[in-house]
């Protein structure tokens, strides 16, 4: 099967073009730039033969029929949006390396048993939704809530109104949910980002499981004040507040960093208000990701940074409510999905590494409907979410050719 590096290169450098200028490389989910990516891949996968249809939670799927009737199809792909000065292959590396493969199956004239669908998932990454991610995996496996439908972004619009913008049918999203067991196989490559492939000169990783993911809304509530009139003793300060849980945050997830299943903590987003050089902050909503493969450790963490902070909060005069936005247990990668990357890579002779994934994935979702794996590329420096995210054109060929053999083993193998 010829995949082609130029070609795969030459796409990846054409959708990384399409990002708001100001920002190299953006492409936010729900945003007319995000809908420019969406064009330009639906068209690409017309150009490959592919049925393009968007489905009710918004997904763009690009789908080709299989040579025996009534087989479930199998699903490759990854997401085209982006965080906020991102970078070039988060995403963008595993949807068109799977674009490559269906255009050398059409060139090689082979047509799978199987339907194959590529799936752009929409919203992958933290969305203006309270931080809301995978909401087209979650809304394909049912698992979406009303609740999270109603979630809305500063402008007052809808999660469910933000669907509609997309093409998706928020209304049928419920009902036309994909069941447990209707896919054959999902397969997704994406960069490691972290550092463990690099390091060790190791072209492909095979992903034993997927991190699980917890995110609360931390409000820290103190008392809004003139910073030059307020004494410092009667001050109620959020965001003194917010130091000291976002210190203690940090040391006791440093004290977790060398256990067996690592566990980490981030506040990587807080807004303060009145947010004025010349006052005292009122308050401060800050967002607390806990993220490891031991869930117990996951969903304790917040628990015990509420409680080990709160005689501080109380000396400050402040206090602080925790509510979760959302929760995702870790997820295994299923052995027959593994198997076949391992086979395939062995028969490419590229060597392979067995790693858990410190990033989530729609693959935590879509394994609600089916085996799920995923192969990692190595990626320069581990640099991930940020403009310097790089990797060379051989190793996205390599992960190319490591998910068309797979696709085809996994044909050959899955009823
Ligand atoms: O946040 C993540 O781990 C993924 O890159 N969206
Ligand atoms: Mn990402
Ligand atoms: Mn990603």
């Amino acid at each position: 099967m010829p995949i082609d590096q130029d070609r795969l290169w030459g796409r990846l450098e054409a959708l990384s073009r399409i990002t708001d200028p100001d920002r190299p490389w953006t492409r936010r989910s729900f945003t007319p730039r995000f809908l420019e990516g969406r064009d330009w891949l639906a068209a690409q996968f017309r150009a490959v033969g592919l049925a393009v249809s968007i489905d009710a939670g918004g997904n763009l799927i690009g789908r080709r029929e299989g040579s025996e009737q009534g087989l479930k199809p199998i699903l490759v792909g990854s997401h085209s949006d982006t965080v906020p000065s991102g970078g070039r292959y988060d995403g963008m590396l595993g949807l068109l390396a799977a674009l490559e493969v269906a255009q050398a199956l059409e060139e090689d004239g082979v047509r799978l048993r199987h339907p194959l669908e590529i799936v752009d998932f929409l919203a992958e990454e933290p969305s203006e939704f309270v931080n809301l991610s995978c909401i087209g995996s979650r809304a394909m496996s049912g698992a979406l809530t009303a609740e999270q439908l109603a979630f809305r972004r500063a402008d007052g619009t809808s999660l469910h109104d933000a669907i509609a913008y997309v093409g998706g049918r928020p209304d049928a999203i419920a009902a036309e949910a994909r069941a447990p067991g209707s896919i054959a196989a999902y397969v997704e490559v994406h960069i490691e980002q972290g550092r463990v492939l690099e390091k060790n000169a190791i072209p492909l990783g095979i992903v034993t499981d997927i991190v699980g993911i917890r995110r609360e809304r931390i409000t820290v509530s103190g008392r809004a004040d003139h910073s030059g009139a307020t004494p410092m003793p009667l001050r109620r300060d959020a965001l003194v507040g917010a130091a000291r849980l976002i210190e203690t945050a940090y040391r006791q997830a440093l004290a977790m960093a060398e256990l067996p299943r690592p566990l980490v903590a981030t506040f990587g987003k807080i807004e303060v208000s009145p947010n004025a050089a010349n006052a005292v902050p009122g308050e401060a909503v800050l967002t607390l990701e806990v993220r490891s493969g031991d869930e117990a450790a996951v969903r304790a963490f917040g628990e015990t940074l509420m409680r080990s902070v709160a005689p501080e909060l109380e000396s400050l005069g402040v206090t602080a409510t925790a509510e979760p936005i959302s929760h995702v247990a870790p997820t295994a990668c299923a052995d027959a999905v593994r198997t076949a990357i391992a086979d395939t890579a062995r028969a490419l002779g590229l060597a392979t590494r067995d790693l858990p994934s410190g990033a989530g994935h729609d693959g935590v979702f879509v394994s609600r409907l089916g085996p799920v794996g995923m192969i990692f590329t190595p990626c320069r420096d581990g640099r991930s979410h940020a403009p310097e995210e790089d990797m060379e054109p051989g190793q996205a060929h390599d992960g190319a050719r490591a998910l068309g053999g797979a696709v085809r083993m996994l044909d050959e193998r899955l009823d």
